[in-house]
């Protein structure tokens, strides 16, 4: 495969083929092209990047030419199926969508592996971060930003014990970002903070070599802490720490990302807490990228819920600064990460983001008052801290002494924080010092390297003492396959081939042929009893492994919404599906233009006795987007309206068309009635002139054609779908002989 088809699935099987041998396009990180105003349909927008080749708009663009305006800002999708053949599927709905910065979340616990992981094991809640599944998800990114025509960040982490393994690994496969941060094996995963941050200067020596973008961890503090509006003052510590740490290692600031997160939610008054905060740490950090994250503390199971306070976080971004812009799937709530949970996402930060465009160029912040104020304040609490830290000895001693993660307002304190041990910890006692005549014959490695005694020629360069290391000669890499015999992608893929390669389906919420579905019910009881409703109710659907996922009171006793996922335990076949054609549809603007050059007049009617009228009037109103709306003269005669009137009505207004509304269907008579009106306009000479159309709930299209008329409308017609035909029609036949003088 070298191209993909945007009509055609992308070949897991082809992407996995002779991958031993695949080489990434390149290594770093690519920023989006922003080039000043851009231009799309009939807006400019001023803080948009260049568009994509292929992409999938946002539902409302098809007011608006189609336009898809993307942010100039990347945009993450931080992806978790545990499956990474699913995960490839995944990122490419998501790219066209507007993500370009591809986040693989790994394994729980992955991070207290002291070395790498080999072959395709599936995950828990994310992948096994291997060579092989790197380099498959690049492989496959390779071919979707062609598709997309953007180049595409792919990410995952460089933290844990087996760090500089790691690091190393990503830049042979060309992955362009990385978590790096120490503090975050020390703090989360009770990981020896001496190795880590001996780890940490060879691991950002890595990335820099590869021009990675580096996150660091610091919104971790945000989750883990009680009250996590308090941490602010200490974010900025394990900011500064981190950044200043990589920039004396060798990464470019550029490339140095800040991981942020609005610390609170609604409904905390979080404008009023996040905003002054966001603003104190681009103040101070304003040679950095800032990567901004959703605020996930505060998240419950309604995705309406996590997308307004999503929806707020994206607001700051654009009041303040940001330059990566995370998504976290809606869904991360209640633990069900499903496909369609991470498109929304990113749909969600491209709509705000566009909606948003130029936001700037209109409001301003204060330079003074209560944000300022707040701003400084929380300088000063972070300076303070970092006074405390180097008075008491530095970082390690803080860490012990539990200076961080505490819930207190700095300087003000809880005693609640996390403590380690400076000589604890997992790994402790792993690092000596370098011998006098230490060598190691790498590229990219950091500190005391004795290559001058050997070669002086090769002091800024020892890989070549051995002819170029696995960085120069990528061909030295050595490739596992597979170690695992039953936990593998070749297993999974021969159990999900049935779904894959043919024409059975089954709906899929993260894994091909998982038949997982979700229901919205809404039940008149209160929360309990609707909880178990719902699962009975699924058991006799016949779902499999229901389970409620959300549940939200409407009120106490008179009823509570209920999410419920179940699987569904059988397959449709597509070929047996009868799929009707799709209606054909004129845009509104070729409509107009059709009306304004030659006009159209038309009668209308509910026919027999029948007082329906609302159907007709959505056809006909233009506050319904009826026919009107393209300018087509309509006389409009009420209900129960006699056959014969309304010929002699279309006679009398020499009107092109009649529109015959029959809603009641008793014996046929809505049938019977068609037949009568092609009757009766066939007696009175006008039937090839007159257009007659059907219309009502109960209309097949067909049998209304067999019935005599032009053409049947049943349920879920439009004005627009009525005026194409009316249109067409009339091209149909002769124009000049219609044409009004
Ligand atoms: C994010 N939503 O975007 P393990 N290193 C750092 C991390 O923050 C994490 C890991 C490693 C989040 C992603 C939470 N972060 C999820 C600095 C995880 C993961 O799970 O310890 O193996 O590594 O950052």
């Amino acid at each position: 495969m070298t191209v993909l088809n945007p009509n055609e699935k992308l070949d897991i099987e082809s992407i996995l083929t002779d991958l031993e041998n695949y080489r990434p396009k390149r290594r770093g990180w690519t920023w989006r092209e922003a080039s000043g105003a851009i231009q799309a349909g009939p807006f400019t927008f001023r803080d948009c990047s260049t568009p994509l080749k292929n992409s999938v708009a946002l539902p409302s663009a098809k007011y608006f030419n189609g336009i898809d305006p993307q942010s100039k800002n990347s945009i993450t999708t931080e992806i978790a199926s545990g499956r990474f053949e699913d995960d490839i599927r995944r990122m490419r709905m998501a790219a066209w969508h507007g993500a370009d910065h591809i986040m693989v979340i790994r394994t729980a616990g992955q991070s207290h592996y002291d070395g790498l992981i080999e072959g395709t094991p599936q995950g828990i809640g994310g992948v096994p971060i291997t060579r092989k599944q790197v380099r498959a998800h690049r492989k496959a990114l390779d071919l979707i930003e062609e598709e997309v025509g953007r180049p595409i960040n792919y990410h995952s982490y460089v933290s844990g014990v087996a760090g500089p393994e790691i690091a190393v690994m990503f830049a042979e496969e060309g992955v362009n970002g990385a978590h790096q941060d120490p503090q975050y094996n020390v703090l989360y995963r009770g990981i020896n903070m001496v190795r880590s941050f001996v780890d940490a200067c060879e691991a950002k020596t890595v990335m820099a070599w590869s021009g990675m973008a580096q996150i660091d961890g610091a919104h971790n503090a945000n989750a883990t802490a009680r009250e996590a509006w308090k941490v602010t003052p200490e974010l900025m510590v394990q900011h500064a720490i981190n950044t200043r740490m990589s920039e004396r290692v060798g990464i470019a600031p550029q490339n140095i990302c800040l991981s942020t997160v609005p610390p609170t939610a609604p409904p905390a008054p979080s404008m009023y807490l996040d905003l002054p905060y966001a603003v104190a740490l681009r103040d101070l950090f304003d040679k950095y990228r800032m990567r901004a994250q959703m605020n996930t503390k505060y998240m419950e199971a309604s995705t309406r819920e996590a997308t307004v306070t999503h929806t707020l976080n994206l607001l700051i971004s654009q009041l303040t600064r940001v330059d990566i812009q995370s998504t976290i799937t809606p869904d991360e709530g209640r633990n069900v990460p499903w496909h369609i949970y991470n498109v929304e996402a990113c749909d969600t930060a491209k709509q705000a983001f566009v909606g948003m465009d130029g936001l700037m160029d209109l409001v301003a912040l204060k330079d003074d008052g209560v944000l300022r104020n707040k701003a400084r304040e929380i300088k000063e609490r972070a300076i303070l801290f970092m006074e405390e830290m180097l008075e008491i000895g530095g970082y390690f001693e803080a860490v012990q002494e539990g200076y961080f993660v505490d819930s207190g307002y700095f300087p003000g304190q809880n005693g609640d924080g996390i403590s380690r041990e400076i000589q604890g910890g997992i790994a402790a006692g792993t690092v000596f010092e370098r011998d006098e005549d230490y060598f190691a014959p790498v590229t990219a490695h950091f500190g005391h390297n004795n290559v001058t005694q050997y070669d002086p020629e090769a002091t800024d360069n020892p890989a070549s003492l051995i002819n170029g290391s696995t960085f120069e000669k990528p061909e030295k890499t050595i490739y596992v396959d597979e170690l695992d015999e039953t936990d593998n992608v070749s297993v999974r893929l021969a159990e999900s081939a049935p779904y894959r390669m043919s024409s059975s389906i089954k709906p899929e919420s993260e894994w091909a042929g998982d038949g997982v579905i979700l229901l919205t019910l809404f039940f008149p009881v209160d929360a309990r009893t609707a909880a178990a409703a719902a699962i009975e109710m699924a058991t006799r659907m016949g779902l499999e492994e229901p389970e409620v996922i959300n549940r939200e009171v409407m009120h106490p006793a008179e009823g509570t919404r209920i999410e419920l996922k179940g699987k569904v335990p059988f397959a449709i076949d597509a070929e047996t599906l009868s799929i009707p054609p799709e209606p054909e549809i004129i845009s509104d603007d070729e409509l107009r233009s059709a009306i304004d050059k030659c006009p159209m007049r038309i009668v209308a009617g509910t026919v027999g006795e029948d007082e329906h009228s609302v159907g007709l009037r959505e056809i006909i109103d233009i506050k319904h987007g009826g026919i009107e709306k393209y300018g087509i003269e309509c006389h409009y005669l009420g209900t129960s309206v006699p056959l014969e009137k309304l010929i002699d009505a279309a006679i009398e207004l020499d009107a092109d068309a009649i529109l015959a509304s029959t809603i009641i269907s008793h014996d046929d008579i809505h049938y019977s009635n068609m037949r009568k009106l092609h009757d009766l306009a066939t007696e009175k000479g006008v039937r090839d002139k007159l257009a007659i159309l059907a219309g009502g709930t109960q209309v097949t299209p067909k049998i209304a054609e067999e019935m005599g008329v032009d053409a049947g409308f049943g349920r879920g017609t439009n004005g627009a779908h009525v005026a194409t035909f009316l249109v067409q029609n009339r091209r149909q036949k002769s124009e000049p002989e219609y044409r009004r003088n």
